[in-house]
């Protein structure tokens, strides 16, 4: 059988629409909010205007209930333009997983509501006892009555504070841990939900992390998303998604970064002769060039697992880890390329260096994916 790497029509467009927004409104304002560290507001307005917003929402609902292989690309070129920007409207993404894995139809229509409106919606799972092992999860939900009441406080939060909508993990029995936890859909408005400390972040600063207090939040009996017990397997389900994102986020990034450096070596003379004439400069950008196909490869597999029905849940391990440490590699190489340049804040390569770090670190750290694959390859899958 042949190998078909070539996109469908709708996938070009998805590129192709991706690609415009991100060189209209993203690259000239990237530097700016990076600077403030403000949230993109003006950006988000625009991304809805584009459709970007609610890449997830289910096409009956009049949503574009995209492929995985769109999706890729769409977070592809997002992550060329800026990954802050990219966490803010991919934070839609994450949370909106939970609800289409474990939702009924009516839960899917009331989540999707908020979404397709033009809303941002937040993933509540971290805390700060509970990052790498959900099963330290402290916040409760206790049920009284048709009701349950939430108490807890989450952490690292991405659009926490700009949500219309959270899916929140909460304990429904503390002492099961993992099989425990429970998923429950809790629209913003709610009496009882604070915002807490926004984080003040070395990079992607254009996207708002911050802690969300819940207070004795009365959320209905029919906002919890599937049965009691089932939140951690909706959540993993969930990151296995999510790490695809950020893979294809990361390949983005790298092929930014290539193209910086080579702008740079070109431009860049060292005794009469661009740096591009070097040898070893060609050998470095060999190596960042082959690490960046090798990622997209690795992406695209694991597309075509997803889409298709397979499981891919140890390719998107993989994918996420190598894609992100490919990127901070080649940001290092750049850096160094770069020289004492590289290193200002006004060039245009420092930035992508402190983007590319959370990178490794969010989504589940690239150590927990080597667990992940780790599990899948000593069981011969
Ligand atoms: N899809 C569906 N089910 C899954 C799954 C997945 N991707 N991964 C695990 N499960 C299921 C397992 O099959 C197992 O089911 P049974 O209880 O029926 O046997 C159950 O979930 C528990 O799995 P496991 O024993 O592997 O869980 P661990 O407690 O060992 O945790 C890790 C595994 C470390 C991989 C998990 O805790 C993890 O991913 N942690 C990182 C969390 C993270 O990414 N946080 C950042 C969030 S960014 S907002």
């Amino acid at each position: 059988m042949m190998i078909d790497f070539e996109l469908t029509e709708e996938q070009k467009s998805w590129q192709k629409k991706a690609r415009e927004f991100v060189n209209q409104y993203i690259v000239p304002n990237a530097d700016k909010y990076d600077r403030t560290g403000e949230f993109p507001q003006p950006i988000v307005e625009k991304a809805k205007e584009y459709g970007l917003l609610a890449l997830a929402a289910p096409k009956d609902l009049g949503g574009p209930g995209l492929d995985a292989m769109s999706s890729a690309l769409v977070n592809e070129e997002l992550g060329k333009g800026c990954v802050g920007m990219q966490t803010t409207l991919g934070g839609n993404g994450l949370s909106s997983y939970p609800v289409l894995f474990g939702g009924n139809r009516e839960q899917i229509k009331l989540y999707f509501k908020h979404i397709l409106n033009g809303e941002l919606a937040a993933f509540a799972l971290t805390e700060p006892g509970a990052g790498s092992d959900p099963g330290a999860i402290r916040t409760v939900a206790v049920r009284k009555g048709d009701h349950y009441v939430i108490n807890g406080t989450k952490c690292f939060c991405t659009n926490g504070g700009h949500a219309g909508v959270y899916t929140v993990f909460a304990s429904t029995n503390l002492s099961e841990r993992n099989r425990g936890l429970s998923a429950f859909i809790v629209e913003a408005d709610q009496k009882g939900i604070t915002v807490g400390k926004k984080e003040n972040k070395m990079g992607i600063r254009a996207s708002n992390t911050v802690e969300v207090i819940f207070n004795d939040v009365s959320v209905p009996v029919n906002r919890r998303i599937g049965d009691e017990g089932q939140g951690f397997k909706i959540a993993m389900k969930t990151l296995d998604v999510a790490r695809l994102s950020v893979g294809a986020t990361a390949v983005g990034l790298c092929k930014r970064i290539l193209t910086e450096t080579i702008q740079f070596v070109q431009n860049e003379k060292k005794n009469g002769k661009p740096l591009a004439a070097s040898q070893y400069i060609q050998f470095k950008l060999a190596d960042m060039a082959t690490r960046a196909e090798a990622a997209e490869g690795l992406i695209d597999k694991t597309c075509y697992l997803k889409d298709s029905g397979r499981p891919y849940s140890k390719e998107s391990a993989m994918s996420k880890t190598f894609a992100t440490d490919s990127a901070m590699q080649l940001a290092e190489t750049a850096v160094e390329i770069f020289g004492p340049c590289g290193y200002l804040r006004e060039s245009n390569i420092e930035k992508l260096m402190r983007d590319a770090k959370v990178m490794q670190i969010y989504e589940g750290t690239n150590q927990i994916q080597r667990i992940v694959i780790a599990n899948h390859v000593l069981k011969g899958r």
